[in-house]
């Protein structure tokens, strides 16, 4: 029905409020619909608090029987942090369900529905669906994998240069590329780098955008008063409309911080390091079996924290005229033990040696470059990727292009790796 994808863009909408904050739990947004007026709705805030349709349902209250609940995801089927949705939808009297896409979730898929279906409740599946399971692409990832979303992103010069020969890499891109990166940081649960940037940089990698700039990016332009008054027009009436959850809503979500996740073999995070002054957010910190007990204490007791994980040897490297044997971090260690700590999405900032290690590995699903409009040269100014590269062209992994966007003269590209 025509009325079908407008409600659930509206509850895909309300989901995205809470973009960052629900890691490992999805995005889930729900509208309660009747007469062709909203008269609940509500989303997932956080992990552990109420399921999107319990906001919407209390809301309806007793009106919700006989209505119809949009809801991004399947109502789940089981008892978990909270009791299952699909028992409360039925028990409120809603005699249709209309769901953007399945829930992968083993406790829920499918089981959710036929909850409802056993009910005597109509049930249409598959509306927006593209955009429900897009919006949660790092929640389903994980389900199906136990392991993260690894975005990689990087910022270069048209012909793929991330700094000059000299080193001078301040700034290839511009402001807007920079600001759309700071997206990426929000909508991400956690950014990785290799300690090589701690060292060069000392950035503080926190995310510096404004919530309502967020939102213009990733829910479309509503200014969420427009979009509060525009439902209480339907509802010929302020009292009790989602004006009050919105508003509601403005309190509690704020930008998300994404924790931080450094590769770092020995240990050498300067305890002093900007990455430790950002306030409530976790640094983790991977070494090796070469870093020494104190350095890992050190680093604990300024809030780090410290996972040795397994090494892997690497092919032997030509330094100094030299053969050695280089061991470098197991990046699939690294991920399985992110995977434990429930991250559903990773964004990766570099170095181009960090990158270079998921690259060849093919332990990355999508990539989001951005072009500056310079051109470096020279063949010793550092490329995107460095590692020890491929040999032959069959090792390459194959992208797809999802999008390409100039803004504001530089360009974004955004690719999936295939055969994920
Ligand atoms: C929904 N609506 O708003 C959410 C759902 O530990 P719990 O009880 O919070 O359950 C988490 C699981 O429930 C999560 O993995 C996903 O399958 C589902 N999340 N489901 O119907 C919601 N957040
Ligand atoms: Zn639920």
């Amino acid at each position: 029905m025509v009325n079908d994808t407008k409600y659930m863009a509206r509850a895909i909408q309300l989901a995205k409020l809470a973009s960052g904050h629900t890691a490992p739990n999805p995005l889930v947004g729900a509208v309660v619909v009747k007469d062709n007026k909203i008269i609940g709705e509500g989303f997932h805030h956080k992990a552990g608090t109420a399921h999107a349709e319990v906001h919407a349902l209390d809301q309806a209250g007793e009106a919700a029987k006989g209505a119809t609940l949009y809801v991004t995801l399947e109502p789940c089927a089981h008892y978990g942090k909270t009791p299952p949705c699909a028992k409360r939808v039925v028990e409120s009297g809603i005699s249709r369900v209309v769901i953007g896409s399945m829930d992968p979730n083993p406790l829920v898929a499918g089981k959710g529905i036929a909850i409802l279906e056993d009910a005597g409740i109509e049930v249409t599946n598959d509306v927006l669906s593209e955009d429900c399971i897009r919006m949660n692409e790092g929640f389903f990832t994980y389900m199906q994998t136990k392991h993260p979303m690894i975005t990689l992103k990087s910022a270069m010069s048209l012909d793929g240069k991330i700094a000059t020969k000299t080193g001078e890499s301040m700034w290839i891109t511009n402001e807007s590329s920079r600001h759309d990166g700071h997206i990426l940081r929000a909508t991400h649960d956690a950014m990785l780098v290799g300690v090589g940037t701690i060292l060069a940089d000392n950035p503080s990698l926190n995310c510096r955008i404004s919530r309502d700039d967020l939102y213009e990016s990733i829910i479309g332009n509503c200014d969420l008063v427009d979009f509060t008054s525009e439902t209480e027009k339907m509802n010929d009436g302020p009292a009790n409309t989602n004006a009050e959850i919105v508003n509601a809503n403005i309190e509690i979500v704020d930008i998300h911080q994404p924790d931080v996740i450094i590769l770092d073999s020995l240990g050498r995070t300067p305890t002093d390091a900007n990455v430790f002054k950002q306030g409530d957010r976790k640094v983790i910190i991977f070494v090796s079996e070469r870093c020494s007990k104190d350095r890992i204490h050190e680093l604990e007791r300024v809030g780090a924290i410290v996972k040795p994980i397994a090494t892997v040897p690497v092919r032997k490297s030509k330094a100094t005229d030299v053969l050695v044997d280089i061991k470098k971090l197991d990046i699939n260690a690294v991920l399985s033990e992110l995977g434990v700590m429930q991250y559903t999405s990773v964004l990766v900032e570099g170095g181009a040696s960090i990158i270079a290690s998921f690259v060849e590995q093919q332990l990355f699903d999508k990539m989001v470059t951005y072009v500056g409009n310079i051109i470096i040269g020279g063949a010793e100014a550092i490329g995107a990727v460095t590692g020890n590269g491929i040999a032959s062209l069959q090792e390459a992994p194959n992208l797809t292009f999802t999008s390409v966007d100039i803004i504001d003269n530089n360009i974004r590209i955004e690719a999936y790796r295939m055969n994920r």
